[in-house]
């Protein structure tokens, strides 16, 4: 597998319009996780179902104007939790910076999004490849935070059934996915049992749209 210098820090192009940051949430990690928890205990985590009625073995939830959810009836993005039918937390100040500062360094100036998907996953958790193409800008990048244990980004192009690249994304790793890069098909492997100090075996990945 391709490690891409788990400890520097410096903005590496991945392929067009793809840029990881690695270790830019690093310092904010504890703080990012006191976020997550606090949205968590208004807008639970939860395995959303998808339209083929399938539960996703990732659990999510969203911060923002607007969330991103799935349901038999489809994709799409709600400004209300579904479980309670209120809106959705807050975006938390340093959610904002920390998305606008990537989008930033990466070229994208002015990213301004109104949408955090909360991912988050056990042992065994996967996300099958796919493509993110719920969003009314696909003009504008995806900004993605790992925290927690260690995972492989799948890496499978702009088709459907090509070769798959497979990437180690860290603990406080940022990517920033624009240009080019944007319809590219991704998924994450199934999470192996690990133990990380600051949340135990699980894995969390923020990722921040421009949705509607
Ligand atoms: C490449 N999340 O929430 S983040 C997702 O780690 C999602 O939870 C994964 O795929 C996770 O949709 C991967 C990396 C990522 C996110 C969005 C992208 C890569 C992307 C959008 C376009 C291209
Ligand atoms: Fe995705």
């Amino acid at each position: 597998m391709l490690d891409l210098f788990p400890d520097d820090r410096k903005a590496l192009p991945l392929d067009p319009g793809a840029c990881l940051l690695g270790g830019l949430a690093l310092p904010f990690a504890p703080a990012l996780l006191e976020d997550i928890r606090q949205i968590a205990a208004q807008a639970p985590f939860r395995h959303l179902e998808t339209p083929g009625g399938k539960r996703m073995s990732v659990a999510m939830t969203n911060a923002g104007g607007l969330g991103w959810v799935s349901d038999r009836f489809g994709y799409r993005y709600e400004p209300r939790d579904p479980l309670s039918g209120q809106a959705w937390p807050a975006m938390p100040p340093l959610f904002a910076q920390l998305a606008r500062e990537a989008a930033e360094q990466a070229g994208f100036a002015g990213f301004a999004p109104e949408a955090c998907l909360i991912n988050r996953y056990t042992p065994g958790s996967r996300l099958t490849l796919h493509q993110d193409r719920d969003e009314r800008h696909l003009d504008q990048p995806i900004v993605s935070v790992s925290l927690g244990v260690d995972a492989t980004f799948l890496w499978g192009g702009q088709a459907r059934g090509g070769r798959v690249k497979r990437i180690a994304l860290h603990h406080g790793d940022v990517v920033v996915w624009g240009g080019p890069a944007r319809l590219t098909y991704h998924g994450i492997d199934v999470l192996p049992e690990g133990l990380h100090p600051l949340t135990g075996d699980l894995r969390y990945n923020l990722t921040f749209r421009q949705a509607g």
